[in-house]
């Protein structure tokens, strides 16, 4: 039977499980990344594990997150992260380096090859041909120990690309237009497989774009075909070695398709506050924009800033405008500063940040108040900027250039030629600044600063469950609503006594009080419950301050994975109808839990509205036994021996 490449792909790395949509299968992991926001709890579950040393083919860790270091504890955790890499067989990518997935892209990512990565964004180097799946810390931890990957096998939907982009219309617009027509949801269970006659347009980062931003469907991944682009791109960067053809089949079958005309895209925007609330820039019309900021994982590629550069070149920005642009690598600042494109950059009044996420993770760069900011960013969530009642726009480099220079949302297409550049057919490879692991692990001392306190632990599941409802909230809670980000809350991911007192910090300032007062308790979501980052800690946080069960309409995979892997169950409403009835206060309980997940149905009586009503969990036998032993580590170290 002819086979499409994500089947491929999975079917080479399968362990258990066959390839049946919805059912549970288990894949061997050949590459992890962490990053450092995610990253010091996943090294301390893996050193919970009591292993010596990773067993994938290539491990590492970046540091890109928190590198404001504002006090001690950033420059602790890159501390911790560097000694514990080398002591355990990782690489460890330094500060400065880049942010992970442009970083991995360059220098690591392999058609074919499988790789799970502490962050939804990893996903990008699908761009490459990788199956790139985001995840969990402690399911990273996991891999890195061997371990297998579980998931559900998604439905693999066919983007078929035709036609070729025109001039100053871009991959973001690609994506921008899926977004437009599958929304924040669409992607949800499944593989987004890109195919057909457009795809060899596309230049290997203009498909990471476009990956990258399918977290933003909730989609398990996206994949391009690794293709003579491909070994373009891996020969430009001197590892053509690690190029491999890898295609669907010609007549492959696909559960779902869609198709995207490249030649009929124009610039868009996705308005505040959400990636898929998309709208031709024309549509929305020449607002005024306080700030414009340029970087993330998503576009912040060498060709990307060359095209910012030359339009600015000899120009200025608007003096009602701020410009910031961050680099999305060392390769691509380093290889900007010699060509000249940097000082084109700076004397045009662009404030030039580190290599790093900086502004997409409200580390510094937070707009004025009220402010209008156009980023390139892929999120664009209520307050993730750092300013609650900013206006935040996603767009292209293109836009958001022509918009810096205007000090409005400006159509590029209105700037004239368009400023073309060849593939690159030689980046700068230098890796000086990813140290490998030590050659005698014995003579590594992992320090570990204040801020790193002892992982918190799990009690096995009870047989009843009671509490109070603590908080009801609606759709599409993001992750970033449940355990927020920001200069001022991410220097505390180590510390998760101290960084779960912000949790729905931005929603209700009293939750973490309330929820310690009443010991824990339950929470109500809407649909789609968790979409956004990989952030454990919007797991860890809620089980450190006694959250049992989350009882929604739907759940994100990341988050709902994360759940699980701490010993908090997921609920889903059988009749969504119930939800209107909860209120916050109401006090919840569970009999016979471990028997109702085999039945799946649980029976919740509300004792305070004196009524019963049905939820289950879906969840497979070994979910069941993970959330019974009080979450994924517990149950690792029973079960891996
Ligand atoms: C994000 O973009 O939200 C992050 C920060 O990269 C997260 C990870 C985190 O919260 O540390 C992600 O996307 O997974
Ligand atoms: Fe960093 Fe932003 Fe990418 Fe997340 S989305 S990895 S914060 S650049």
């Amino acid at each position: 039977m002819p086979e499409n490449l994500t089947y491929k792909i999975l079917r080479a790395h399968l362990v258990e499980g066959d390839l049946i949509p919805g059912t549970e299968i288990a894949l061997r992991i050949d590459q992890t990344l962490t990053q450092d926001a995610t990253g010091t709890m996943a090294y301390l579950q893996f050193e919970a594990m009591g292993i010596d040393k990773v067993s994938t083919e290539l491990s590492v860790s970046y540091v890109d997150h928190n590198t404001l270091q504002s006090s001690f504890e950033n420059a602790d955790d890159h501390l911790f992260l560097q000694t514990v890499a080398s002591k355990h067989d990782i690489f460890f990518s330094r500060p400065g380096n880049g942010i992970c997935h442009q970083v991995h892209l360059e220098r690591f990512g392999k058609p074919g090859k499988t790789l799970l990565g502490s962050d939804s964004h990893t996903p990008t180097a699908g761009g490459l041909g990788m199956l790139a799946i985001g995840a969990g810390g402690l399911d990273v931890a996991v891999a890195m120990a061997g371990g297998a990957f579980y998931l559900n096998v998604p439905k693999v939907l066919k983007v078929e690309l035709v036609g070729r982009l025109n001039p100053w219309v871009s991959a973001k617009d690609v994506i921008l237009e899926i977004l437009r027509r599958l929304s924040v949801k669409g992607g949800v269970g499944r593989i987004l497989e890109y195919t057909g006659p457009g795809v060899a347009t596309l230049t290997v980062p203009e498909r990471a774009t476009i990956t990258n931003m399918g977290a933003e469907l909730g989609a398990t991944t996206s994949i391009f075909p690794s293709d003579e682009v491909t070994r373009e791109f891996l020969r430009a960067q001197g590892r053509e070695d690690d190029w491999q053809l890898l295609t669907a089949d010609p007549g492959a079958e696909y559960d779902e398709a869609i198709t995207i005309d490249l030649s009929a895209l124009q610039p868009m925007v996705a308005c505040p506050h959400s990636p898929d609330a998309v709208k031709t820039v024309v549509e929305v019309g020449p607002i005024h924009v306080d700030q414009v900021a340029i970087g993330s994982c998503t576009n912040s590629s060498y060709l990307d800033l060359m095209r910012v550069a030359a339009v600015l070149r000899g120009k200025h920005v608007h003096p009602n405008t701020s410009l910031v642009i961050a680099p999305g690598s060392r390769q691509v600042l380093t290889m900007l500063a010699r060509n000249g494109a940097l000082a084109d950059m700076i004397a045009a009044g662009a404030r030039i940040l580190e290599t790093a996420c900086g502004p997409c993770i409200g580390m510094g760069q937070a707009p004025c108040s009220g402010g209008v900011s156009v980023r390139t960013f892929n999120r664009n969530f209520e307050g993730r900027s750092g300013t609650a009642d900013a206006q935040v726009y996603l767009a292209s480099p293109e836009v958001a250039v022509a918009t810096a220079l205007n000090g409005v949302l400006t159509d590029p297409r209105t700037l004239g030629d368009y400023p073309a550049f060849p593939a690159v057919s030689e980046f700068l490879a230098d890796d000086s600044m990813i140290l490998p692991p030590a050659a005698d692990p014995t003579k590594v001392e992992v320090r570990r600063g204040p801020n790193i306190k002892p992982l918190p632990r799990q009690q096995p599941l009870p047989e009843e469950l009671t509490g109070n409802i603590l908080i009801k909230v609606g759709d599409n809670i993001t992750t970033d609503h449940i355990m927020p980000a920001g200069a001022k809350i991410l220097p505390l991911r180590s510390n998760i006594p101290a960084i779960s007192q912000y949790v729905f910090s931005g929603v209700d300032p009293d939750f973490a009080r309330r929820a310690k007062e009443q010991g824990g308790g339950f929470v109500i979501g809407g649909q789609n419950y968790g979409q956004g980052s990989s952030r454990e800690h919007a797991a860890l946080a809620p089980m450190y301050l006694g959250v049992k069960a989350v009882i929604a309409k739907s759940f994100a995979r990341i988050h709902r994975a994360n759940l699980i892997n701490f010993g908090i169950l997921p609920l889903v409403f059988c009749d969504p109808e119930d939800y209107n009835r909860l209120q916050q206060g109401d006090e919840l309980y569970i009999a016979h839990v471990g028997i109702s997940l085999v039945d799946n149905i649980v029976i919740i009586e509300n004792r305070t509205g004196k009524y019963s009503f049905e939820v289950k969990a879906d969840l497979t036998p070994r979910q069941i036994a993970i959330i019974k032993a009080g979450g994924l580590l517990n149950y690792t170290k029973e079960h891996v021996k």
